[in-house]
Order: structure tokens, then sequence, then C-alpha cells
């Protein structure tokens, strides 16, 4: 028989378990939320990731990210040239103290390089995110269908 107990403690290490894994996750004056990944299509090696960043604290920088999913994960700012949106590599993204920042499609966002297998609905991708102040803290990233408005895009 399991005592109730042992009970409590299996729910707080399950609790502590999921959360460290979660969509959301806070990180001392950082937290997280709305994390999600973009589905991939036949044929696409590279994936996308959004999320919210809020800051109650001191400025930060969001610095790199990394996965198992894929060989690198890369920051990225999204700006029109013409009518093509047009995405470029920036090396790091500013969160300003007590404030925030947000990637989101059309603007900044993760970029999974390398992916190992394609992103599907239903899927989960987990990416350690590391900030200069605050260290580093994964997240999980659901993987969400791709809007039918997601535009023209070139590398
Ligand atoms: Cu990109």
């Amino acid at each position: 028989m399991y005592s109730s107990k042992s009970i409590a403690v299996f729910f707080a290490l399950l609790f502590l378990i999921t959360n460290s894994f979660s969509q959301s996750a806070d990180l001392g004056k950082i937290s997280i939320t709305g994390a999600f990944a973009r589905e991939t299509v036949a044929g696409q090696n590279v994936g996308s990731g959004f999320l919210k960043i809020k800051n109650a604290g001191a400025a930060d920088k969001f610095i790199s990210a990394t996965t198992s999913a894929g060989t690198e994960v890369q920051l990225h700012t999204m700006s029109m040239e013409g009518n093509v949106m047009k995405m470029s590599q920036i090396p790091f993204i500013e969160i300003p103290a007590n404030g925030s920042a947000e990637l989101t499609p059309g603007g900044m966002h993760l970029m999974v390089m390398g992916l190992k297998s394609p992103l599907k609905v239903g899927d989960s991708l987990k990416i350690k995110l590391k900030f200069s102040n605050s260290g580093e803290v994964e997240v999980n990233f659901p993987v969400q269908a791709i809007s039918p408005h997601a535009g023209h895009m070139k590398m």
C-alpha cells in the first residue's frame, strides 16, 4: 500500500517534472508564456518557434537557444523587402527592464535549423533558452498548424 505521504511526494515530483517542460516557464524575474512551434511541410528541414517573454526585473538579453530536435537554433527577425518577407539572423533579443519581448509569426522568431524529423501537429519540441543574466530554462513548444495566411518567405 502507498501511504498518503508518498502519494503527496509523487504528485509534487510530477508537478516539478511537468512544470520544467511546460510551454510556460519561470526563470527568476523572467517568465515565458504561450510557446508554440509551427508544423513543417514535406522537404522542409527548418522549423520556427514563438513565445512571449516577460521581465519583472533588470534588463536582460535572450542570447541563444538549443534543441536536440535540430542541429542549431537561430534567433531571427523579419523585414519587408519590396513585397517579400525576408528573415535575417540577429545576435540577441533585448528584454527591457520591467518589459517584454514577443516572438510572433511575421516578427522575431526562433529558427530551428537541420530538423531531424518533420514537426507534426500534436508533437512538441523542447528548446532550451539562454538569457545573459537569468540563465537557462527548457520550454516545451507544442506544434500548431500552419496558418493559411502565412505568406511568402525567403531565407
Ligand atoms: Cu527564420
